[in-house]
This record gives structure tokens, sequence and C-alpha cells, in this order.
């Protein structure tokens, strides 16, 4: 009988366990480094973090031209080309049209504009429950897209990129 209750106490000690390391596996994070496109100078970081169901983005940027610039994430995590139209476009996995995010239709990909200061610098801090770090599905998960910022500013309007100029900066979002 004891040796029963004691292998009970075990079992439960090990459902317990599991428990709690699938719950710390939700914080995740991850870190990217921005390359310059299109000739500019542009210098920048990126993490990602996954807490309690929500993602945060916050990025931070060097060498911009002062004034508005959009930043989306593209469908591919591919920087190479010298004016990174290899990313493709935005990351559009609902098929939806572009947008401002939360006001009618947005690709998951929209996450809108920023504005630079009169040296250059800019940042953005941006959280959505509507991304995850590598769960697989198809329309959240922000691994192995792109992230891009424009020279200008996403008017939210035209279709389907927001006239937002050509791109001054690209990192993938890869591990
Ligand atoms: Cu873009
Ligand atoms: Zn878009």
């Amino acid at each position: 009988m004891k040796k029963i209750v004691i292998s009970a106490v075990l079992i439960l000690a090990v459902i317990i366990g599991c428990k709690t390391s699938s719950k710390s596996n939700d914080s995740k994070k991850l870190s990217l480094t921005f390359e310059a496109k299109s000739g500019s100078s542009v210098a920048g970081t990126a993490t990602f973090t996954q807490k309690d169901g929500e993602v945060t983005l916050v990025a931070n940027f060097t060498g911009l031209t002062p004034g508005v610039h959009a930043i989306h994430i593209h469908e591919k995590s591919d920087c190479s080309a010298a004016d990174g139209t290899s990313t493709g476009g935005h990351w559009n996995p609902t098929f939806k049209n572009h947008g401002k995010w939360g006001v009618g239709d947005y690709h998951k990909g929209d996450i809108g504009n920023f504005t630079a200061d009169e040296n250059g610098k800019g940042s953005i801090t941006f959280t959505t429950d509507e991304w995850d770090i590598g769960s697989g599905d198809p329309t959240r998960d922000i691994l192995n897209h792109g992230i891009i910022v424009h020279k200008g500013k996403d008017d939210f309007t035209t279709q389907p990129t927001g006239d937002a100029g050509g791109r001054v900066a690209c990192t993938g979002i890869i591990k």
C-alpha cells in the first residue's frame, strides 16, 4: 500500500513538472540585426518576445532619413537583393487587403509607421496576440519571413504596398 502511495506521488510530481516546463516554453525570444539596403546607411536591431500568448516586437534604428517610415513583415526571409525585393511582398497568409492593423482589412505583416528624429534615430514597439514564434501555424508563425523598413510612409490605402517607397533595411526572421 505504501508503495502505491509513493508511486502515485511520483506520477503526480512528473505531471506537475511537465505542466510547469510547457508553460515556460511559452516564453521565447528572437534577436535580429538589420542590414542596410538600397544604398542606405540604416543600422538596427529587433527583438521578438513571446509571452502569455502575445508577441512583442521592439526595433531600434539609426541612419534613417528624418520623418515617417513604414515597417512591415514581408513574405520571405531572403535579404540578398541589394534593394531588398528578395523578401517578396507583405506577409499576407489570410489573403486580406493591405491596411492599418486593427482597422478593416490588414495583412498579418502590416506593422505600420514609426518616426525617425532629426538625428535619424527611430524605434517602434508593437504587441499582438495574432503572431507567434515557431508554432508552425501559417496564419500566425512569424518565423522564416522578413522585416523591411521603407524609405517613406505607409498610406494604409494603396494596394498592396501602402506606397511606402524603397526598402532601406532588411532582416530575416530566423533563429
Ligand atoms: Cu514593406
Ligand atoms: Zn500590407
